[in-house]
């Protein structure tokens, strides 16, 4: 007996969607056909106007001429080289570019095909590295609730959003969560960099306290958590974070797969919060969304503990068949290039204030129960409808597509972080946008 579903071409039940309402979405599909710059094409025709940079990695806008070129030509030249024992020229060039716009000292850069996958290569760099510096008993992990760091094991066992864990068993063993750092009665309504909960940051002496430092090997956190509907870090609230892992000989992995390629306005957070972590961890942005492709990046003093031992030895027994794939990368150097010429790394600090005032227009609409932003990246925070959790939200996304305008949810938070290229006016109009769909029948 077939189990075929007897699929036609526009078939839509083979595909089991990723993080989607499956049976809602086959009833009502969203499709997108065509892209350009800030916009959208519908299958049915309609524009439009990305409010999510896709899904926070279209950096540059869509379709961009010098990064569809880069592909294409490299498609026809060099489509594969063997990434083990074997290289090819772009992975180099891109590698050195990379280490050009890191914050200092972060000198070496591994390759992934997703932010997953950094996050996890990030983890096993952290065990191995001390473990080569004959500290292998510091093998636990600390993460922090609502924390968001992919989908592999590692990244839902530091991970902090209980959906993303709670199906998959007892995950990786030794490790342990900080509190997050949200306070909405205190801090609601904030702009930028939120004033109270500093202090939290002292949680993790406690926990290493009760751990002890000798078996901590590394903490991770998004220097801003977005998937979990933004959060951004109290002022003072990183530094505390490093000054207790210096102190303690822990390595700090700043996860910014959200953040880095120039969110904030500056290429990494770790710049902006002038905070230096061990280890950075990128995808999305790198290659503005084009194709699969992560980079994690690490200090000399990681990389070089590794060079020991004879010359024809392996030195980390870790790598992807697609580490730094040609074509990955050729999208990469393009993207590279784009952000250069445009400016883009840096134009979110200069949109940054209108940005703000515009997003917190909004907070004399219904429901509307806190506003964030920093950098080019927003949330509205909307009261729950009583005993229907994220219905209120997903309602008014489904709205705001209707009327054009492609805004993120995730519980009943509205999360915004457009293409770096957009305009005053695209501003202007997105917000006009939410404002309607927040005062419709949501
Ligand atoms: N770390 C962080 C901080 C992320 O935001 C990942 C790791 C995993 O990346 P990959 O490439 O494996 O998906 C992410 C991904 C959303 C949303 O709307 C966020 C992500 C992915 C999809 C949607 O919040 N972040």
């Amino acid at each position: 007996m077939s189990n075929r579903l007897n699929a036609t071409p526009n078939d839509l039940r083979a595909f089991w969607m990723p993080f989607t309402a499956n049976r809602q979405f086959k009833k009502e599909p969203r499709l997108f056909v065509k892209a350009k710059d800030m916009h959208y094409t519908t299958h049915d025709g309609r524009t439009v106007l990305d409010g999510t940079a896709g899904l926070w990695c279209v950096n540059a806008g869509h379709c961009r001429p010098l990064i569809t070129e880069a592909i294409a030509q490299q498609a026809g030249e060099l489509d594969y080289a063997p990434a083990f024992q074997l290289g090819h020229p772009k992975a180099f060039e891109l590698a050195s570019r990379l280490v050009d716009i890191a914050p200092e000292g972060m000198n070496h850069v591994l390759y992934t095909n997703s932010g997953s996958e950094s996050v996890d290569t990030a983890l096993k760099v952290a065990l191995a590295y001390h473990r080569v510096k004959g500290d292998g008993s510091r093998t636990r992990l600390i993460g922090r609730e609502r924390g968001y760091h992919g989908v592999n094991f590692g990244g839902i066992s530091v991970g902090g959003i209980v959906s993303n864990r709670k199906m998959f068993g007892t995950l990786l063993t030794g490790v342990d969560h900080m509190p997050h750092t949200h306070q909405p009665d205190k801090n609601a309504f904030t702009k930028g960099e939120p004033e109270h909960g500093g202090d939290i940051a002292t949680e993790l002496e406690r926990i290493v306290t009760l751990h002890d430092a000798s078996t901590i090997a590394a903490v991770i956190v998004e220097p801003v958590a977005g998937s979990t509907g933004v959060l951004i870090p109290p002022k003072g609230y990183l530094q505390k974070l490093r000054d207790i892992c210096t102190k303690h000989g822990i390595l700090l992995i700043f996860d910014e797969v959200i953040t880095g390629y120039g969110r904030l306005g500056t290429p990494f957070a770790a710049q902006y919060f002038d905070v230096m972590p061990d280890m950075i961890v990128t995808a999305k942005g790198l290659t503005n969304g084009v194709i699969p492709m992560g980079a994690v990046f690490v200090t000399s003093a990681i990389h070089d503990a590794f060079m020991s031992g004879p010359e024809h030895m392996i030195e980390f027994f870790h790598g992807y068949t697609y580490s730094g794939n040609p074509i990955a990368s050729a999208a990469a150097l393009a993207t590279l290039d784009t952000y250069r010429d445009e400016g883009l790394l840096t134009r979110a600090a200069t949109l940054a204030p209108y940005w703000e005032k515009a997003l917190h227009s909004l907070a004399d609409c219904p429901h509307v129960i806190d506003i964030r932003n920093i950098g080019l990246i927003g949330a509205i925070e909307l009261s729950p409808i009583s005993g229907e959790p994220t219905k209120r939200a997903f309602s008014a996304f489904l709205k705001a597509y209707e009327s054009g305008f492609l805004i993120r949810t995730t519980g009943d938070i509205i999360a915004l972080s457009p293409p770096l290229i957009i305009s005053e006016a695209q501003i202007d109009e997105l917000v006009a946008g939410i404002r309607t769909v927040l005062q419709s029948n949501i």
